[in-house]
């Protein structure tokens, strides 16, 4: 059994981890009692970070345990979308309006590692939003957290509506309305300074906008949202994951059917590192950067996505079996970017 080493001052920073994982219990695994992740700055105890240890079994990869999904489940998260509440306009579009309320939560990024997270409505992913081109958007924002949030939007919208110079502080709220333009996978982020403590933090989603003119064939919709926690606040990540969970899809494969088509709405939200990946075994897919041109696709089985970047996946399997995606950033992967489609025949 490999033990964590900490630094002085009781740090455990990322290249400990991943020593640690070298030595053969890799990313996250703590062994016998407890480490605690505290920032340089201990002044701010609302920061602190825990790692709880304990008597737990190390896997070859991964870490011991699972997490408390009552709050949060990223397996949920995957394949669930807020499509707001729709109304009939009198030029026969469809208004369609959602609740964003931004609430401070320490939110569980591996079993056992706690994260203060700021959060839109207590997840991290914020809900996936999802509406069709041409939809008027209604979004009624409030800020129930300890710092000044707004919600900025990717797309086409008025200057007024962009979540950036309307600074919404704790208790106050506003409403941004806009129409759903253009179709593809889309994001959504709090865009208030230092904007990459912000995002970090965990105020971001996923935004998708189907498209008007044509129906996308039915398939497994999935949401992955890559993401990283700088549990330590060393200005680099110690935990990667999709959906916020460490190795989660690792602990709990992805059920797939062997032919069965795939969609996997992709967005890299990653901070700290200028790029982020998904490798998938077993199989090619093709691949729409922003998902905005169905005529212009690549056809690979790894992409990789700077900040802020997404798009979309499709994809079958042609063979049973466990297949891993992860980063192929090894580094990331071994920092909880890792997960399995089980597929079966
Ligand atoms: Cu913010």
């Amino acid at each position: 059994m490999a033990t964590v080493e900490k630094t002085e001052g009781g740090e455990l920073s990322r290249r400990e981890l991943l020593r640690a994982g070298t030595a053969g219990a890799v990313g996250l695994a703590t062994v016998g009692g407890s480490v605690a992740l505290v920032r340089p700055n201990q002044a701010d105890t609302q920061e602190q970070q825990i790692v709880r240890g304990g008597q737990e079994h190390v896997h070859a990869m991964g870490t011991s345990g699972d997490i408390d999904t009552s709050l949060y489940d990223p397996a949920v998260h995957l394949e669930s979308f807020d499509r707001g509440r729709t109304s009939p306009l009198p030029d026969g579009r469809t208004l369609r309006e959602y609740e964003i309320t931004a609430v401070d939560r320490t939110i569980e990024v591996a079993p056992g590692v706690n994260f203060d997270a700021w959060t839109y409505n207590g997840t991290v992913p914020g809900p996936t939003l999802r509406c069709t081109e041409g939809d008027s958007l209604r979004v009624n924002f409030t800020n129930a957290g300890s710092h000044p949030h707004t919600i900025h939007f990717h797309g086409i919208h008025a200057g007024n509506m962009d979540g950036v110079f309307e600074i919404v502080d704790p208790g106050d709220t506003f409403r941004y309305e806009f129409d759903a333009l253009p179709a593809g996978v889309q994001l959504y982020h709090c865009h208030a300074a230092p904007l990459k403590r912000h995002i970090h933090k965990g105020l971001y989603g996923g935004f998708i906008i189907d498209p008007r003119d044509r129906i996308l064939e039915p398939a497994r919709e999935l949401v992955m949202v890559m993401n990283g926690f700088d549990t330590n606040y060393d200005g680099e990540n110690e935990v990667y994951a999709v959906n916020s969970v460490a190795f989660h899809f690792q602990r709990h494969p992805i059920q797939l059917r062997v032919g069965e088509l795939v969609r996997i709405y992709l967005v890299n939200m990653t901070e700290f590192d200028l790029v982020n990946s998904i490798h998938v075994h077993g199989t090619f897919f093709k691949y729409w950067r922003t998902g905005t041109r169905p005529d212009h696709y690549d056809y690979t089985d790894t992409v990789m996505l700077c900040q802020g970047e997404r798009g979309m996946i499709e994809m079958t399997f042609e063979h049973p079996g466990r297949f891993m995606f992860h980063a192929h950033q090894s580094e990331f992967a071994e920092l909880g970017w890792m997960g399995l489609f089980e597929v079966h025949g």
